[in-house]
């Protein structure tokens, strides 16, 4: 009998096990981003349990409105949107909350307010719902600097001032991933004991990786610096092999898979679309946080993804991120086109 892996079975790493030890290594902590999470966590796993009985409690449809991309919103992302915003605001730790459901920010009323800004897309990939393929939440927290009363620059501000990121991915399993930026760590949400365990401690993507990840429809539009990219990626020339393409259309889950296995996901811009598709503040910033807490890079096109300072709230911009030494590669051949120019 294997004593040792037996005794790792039962002490179990809880997700709030887990945040508890890391606040008590703050002891000026008054634990209220522990409750912050615990918000998050309970609406994750709400949402986990409407994604897994869509098809039975006849969940998917229409819901008969548009949200503020001009898509059509599927009933479970009203749902999550609502699950997210109520679980929020009732944390009594929220001032501002940006949804990609919601065309303008709330501010919690003061009785209810807190020093915490979250950004969120409740369930991003929702295109997806109808198939059964992964689809995901992904969050990102700031606070508050000081107790003046709240404002849009509040939540306008670089990702790199982001206190947390992560996302949840229901697939497969329910998987939430979480910086709070001292690493990257995943936990399982195990169904029978409705609690998320620590499975993938201390997350590393690997330096190199052999997966390219973009949507190759929209190639005829690209701009020098991908194509170059996407063709060496195809045909190298320095005798390495080829590398594979894998595209979901989930950015939940094509990071994910980045994260784990390495390798780069795009979405670049194009001349249709000159900011790209994904959105700052909800899935290029916590994306980009989480790659970096696992010592991978995240870059625009122009700049450090966490360094940009986002004007308006639903803003869009091109994203490169993954690998280090992948990511290495893109910057060059921007860095070449711009040297022409
Ligand atoms: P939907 O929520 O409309 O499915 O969009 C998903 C998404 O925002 C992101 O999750 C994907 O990475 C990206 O769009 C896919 O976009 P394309 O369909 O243009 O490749």
């Amino acid at each position: 009998m294997d004593h040792e892996a037996d005794a790792h079975r039962t002490d179990l790493m809880t997700i709030t096990r887990f945040v508890l030890n890391e606040q008590s290594k703050h002891p000026e902590s008054r634990g209220d981003f522990s409750i912050l999470l615990s918000h998050i966590v309970l609406g994750c796993k709400f949402v986990c349990s409407a994604v897994n009985k869509a098809g039975l409690a006849k969940l998917i449809g229409l819901a008969g409105e548009t949200n503020v991309q001009g898509e059509e919103q599927k009933k479970l992302d009203v749902l999550s949107n609502d699950v997210f915003v109520k679980a929020l605001i009732s944390s009594g730790r929220t001032c501002i909350l940006v949804s990609e459901e919601d065309e303008e920010a709330i501010f919690v009323e003061p009785s209810k307010r807190g020093r915490y800004c979250v950004v969120f897309d409740p369930l991003d990939g929702s295109s997806n719902i109808d198939c059964g393929v992964s689809i995901g939440t992904i969050f990102g927290i700031y606070m508050m600097k000081d107790s003046h009363e709240p404002t849009l620059d509040d939540v306008l501000q670089p990702g790199n001032n982001m206190l947390a990121a992560g996302y949840c991915m229901y697939g497969s399993s329910c998987t939430l991933v979480l910086s709070t930026g001292s690493g990257v760590n995943g936990f399982t949400l195990d169904p029978s004991l409705g609690e998320f365990i620590l499975t993938h401690p201390d997350i590393k993507i690997p330096k190199k990786g052999k997966i390219y990840s973009v949507n190759e429809g929209n190639a005829k539009n690209w701009d020098g610096p991908t194509a170059k990219y996407v063709e060496k990626c195809k045909f190298p020339k320095d005798g390495s092999s080829p590398k594979s393409l894998r595209y979901i259309g989930s950015m939940v889950a094509d990071v994910h898979r980045t994260l784990l296995y390495g390798g780069i996901f795009m979405y670049p811009r194009d001349k249709k679309s000159p900011n790209g598709k994904l959105r700052v503040l909800y899935e290029v910033f916590p994306m980009s946080f989480l790659m970096e807490q696992a010592g991978g890079q995240s870059f625009t096109g122009k700049q450090r993804a966490l360094d940009l300072v986002p004007k308006k709230i639903h803003e869009r911009s091109p994203i490169f991120l993954g690998s280090y030494d992948d990511v290495e590669e893109i910057k060059a051949l921007y860095a070449a086109e711009e040297k022409k120019e």
